[in-house]
């Protein structure tokens, strides 16, 4: 990534950890959730699901999150694999969603922040992430930028979103 992206993200980051070296695991999914079409009961159900399943609440550091940015602006390469297993109408484990995650992005994701990816989005409680568990929201929240931005794409729209957002809290 480059260091424009790593500062807006930092910018992100910073905003929701106030000086700790972390963000809690709530944040994270504040930060994930914040572009996507939820409506306010939907959000909330989003964030007590992860709090009634978080266990290991060691937070999420800037690492982590950074990967899992870039993971989400390679969102379309994971989405073709995770498509082409759900075909076959089959829903990934963490196991498998680390190794796809690997493999559209060279990143390895921590296994606690694959823990809390899957206790914030695995609605139905499986242990496994379907395409319309994760991916389709996730991609609801790429299109939002798409939508302001006509022109500029992915991390371009991002980030765009991201100043708006910036410029209406201040
Ligand atoms: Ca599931």
């Amino acid at each position: 990534m480059d260091n424009l992206q790593t500062e807006v993200l930092e910018l992100e980051f910073y905003e929701f950890s106030k000086g700790n070296l972390a963000i809690t695991e709530v944040d994270f999914a504040k930060i994930l959730l914040r572009y996507t079409y939820l409506d306010t009961d939907e959000y909330d159900m989003f964030l007590d699901r992860l709090l009634d399943r978080v266990k290991d609440e060691t937070g999420v550091s800037f690492k982590e999150f950074r990967d899992f940015c870039q993971f989400l602006n390679n969102l379309e390469d994971f989405s073709i694999a995770m498509r082409m297993y759900t075909l076959a109408d089959h829903p990934i484990s963490k196991d498998e969603f680390t190794r796809a995650v690997k493999i559209c992005t060279g990143l390895t994701l921590s296994k606690h922040l694959v823990d809390t990816v899957f206790a914030i989005f695995d609605e139905d409680g499986d242990g496994l992430l379907s395409y319309k568990e994760f991916i389709a929201i996730m991609k609801d929240r790429l299109h939002r930028g798409f939508k302001s931005t006509a022109k500029s794409e992915g991390w371009e729209a991002f980030k765009h979103c991201l100043k708006q957002e910036m410029k209406t809290q201040t």
